[in-house]
């Protein structure tokens, strides 16, 4: 079980809250979504309902204005449950809510932020076929036509936004090129249900089955220019800033994953007898519990204080990619490891170290892959500061 240190007693609440409403409503559900590789609508709004689509926004605005550290335990105790869920609180709060509420004007917070806090989704319209890693890349264009803009394009692997209840997307767009060739980037606020903006629902995911992944697709998409987010040409920052924060979301379901498959393994291995004693008692399978028990220790301090930081509105652009990538290798261990102890019963469906193995994986891919995070913290300790 995870200490108690350095936690208010409002946070060990939380803590204690969202954990049983993650045994006790999610669980029985998770793994025939998965299987059935189905969005939980009902769940959706269970999570709406405890709060956890508000967890960041203002109360003014009708959400529960959770510090840093108190969403990302939230994000951790349903990630010990299902990467899935997880997912979707995480993409939700992070990335659908994070450009609106941080960059958005009055007009836009009081029109979006209050939906957004009950249950609707927002996605985050940033990955395209041609720019993943190379994020500013980005060929859908915008079009300025007197006080509308024109968006053409097309995005890939966005989380949240092709659900019933998803009512729009941040979209970054081209609007221009800067001296030396580089793209102006730009974000608008496209709502669905708009000519010429259709949403697909992406099937086939190893990972993440039960959450919604969608495609969008704008076919000369019309927009006032109210629905620009800050000022032209910023939108690169404003995503890059959004993901900075993001990661300590993804770190969380890292070490949410790694917590539950930890306690999976550990009940696991104490009960599973071979050559007449428990398998816990073998040092080839102690030492492997005693791995994932220490860097779920470390790595939770350094991520609840890079929350800190968050919450003081500190840049952690170097801090989110430490602990990303921290989180998303430990997790990758812990299910390994997992697996690993199960031995054949690892590998089968029923036991759920078969689903953390899966969902453990795009945590190395997502909100940027491992070697962007390392590309990112090399960035900012000055490795490529020279001559
Ligand atoms: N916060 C705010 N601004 C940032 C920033 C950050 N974290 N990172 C870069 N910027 C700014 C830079 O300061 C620069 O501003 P100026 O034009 O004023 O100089 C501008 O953005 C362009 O930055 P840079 O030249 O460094 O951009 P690159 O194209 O080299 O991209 C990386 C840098 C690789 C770090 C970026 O593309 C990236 O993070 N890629 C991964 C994207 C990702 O995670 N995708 C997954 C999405 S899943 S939701």
């Amino acid at each position: 079980m995870p200490l108690n240190r350095n936690l208010s007693e409002e946070q060990i609440l939380l803590r204690d809250s969202v954990r049983s409403f993650a045994e006790q409503e999610l669980y029985p559900t998770v793994k025939e979504l998965d299987e059935r590789e189905e969005f939980s609508l009902e769940n959706t709004k269970a999570m709406a309902h405890l709060g956890l689509l508000g967890a960041q926004i203002p109360e003014q605005y009708g959400g529960s204005a959770l510090d840093y550290a108190s969403y990302i335990i939230t994000v951790e105790e349903i990630a010990r449950v299902d990467g899935s869920h997880a997912a979707t609180v995480a993409a939700h709060n992070s990335l659908g809510v994070g450009p609106i509420l941080n960059f958005g004007n009055k007009e836009q917070k009081s029109k979006y932020l209050p939906k957004l806090a009950e249950a609707s989704l927002w996605g985050f319209g940033l990955t395209e076929a041609e720019a993943g890693s190379d994020a500013a890349n980005t060929q859908t264009t915008a079009t300025q036509d007197g006080d509308d803009w024109i968006i053409n394009g097309s995005k890939i692997f966005i989380t949240n936004s092709a659900s019933e209840i998803t009512i729009g997307s941040t979209v970054l767009a081209k609007t221009g090129t800067l001296q030396g060739g580089r793209n102006e980037l730009t974000c608008f606020l496209v709502e669905n249900g708009i000519a010429g903006f259709t949403q697909k629902v992406m099937k086939g995911k190893m990972m993440w089955r039960a959450s919604n992944t969608g495609e969008l697709y704008l076919d000369n998409v019309r927009v006032h220019k109210s629905t620009m987010l800050g000022k032209r040409g910023d939108g690169f920052k404003q995503m890059m800033a959004t993901l900075d924060k993001g990661r300590l979301s993804i770190a969380a379901m890292g070490l949410g994953l790694a917590q539950g498959a930890f306690e999976y393994a550990l009940k696991y291995a104490k009960e599973r007898k071979t050559f007449g004693k428990a398998i816990s008692t073998y040092q080839a399978n102690a030492f492997k519990l005693a791995d994932i028990d220490m860097g779920i220790e470390l790595a939770r301090t350094y991520l609840y204080d890079v929350c800190r930081m968050a919450s003081e509105g500190i840049s952690v652009t170097k801090e989110g990619a430490i602990a990303k990538l921290n989180c998303s290798e430990l997790a990758h261990m812990a299910a390994n490891h997992c697996v690993q102890i199960l031995g054949g019963y690892g590998l089968m469906k029923e036991y759920n170290a078969e689903r953390f193995y899966r969902d453990q994986k795009l945590l190395e891919i997502g909100e940027g892959t491992s070697e962007i995070q390392r590309l990112v913290i090399a960035r900012e300790i000055g490795c490529f500061d020279v001559g």
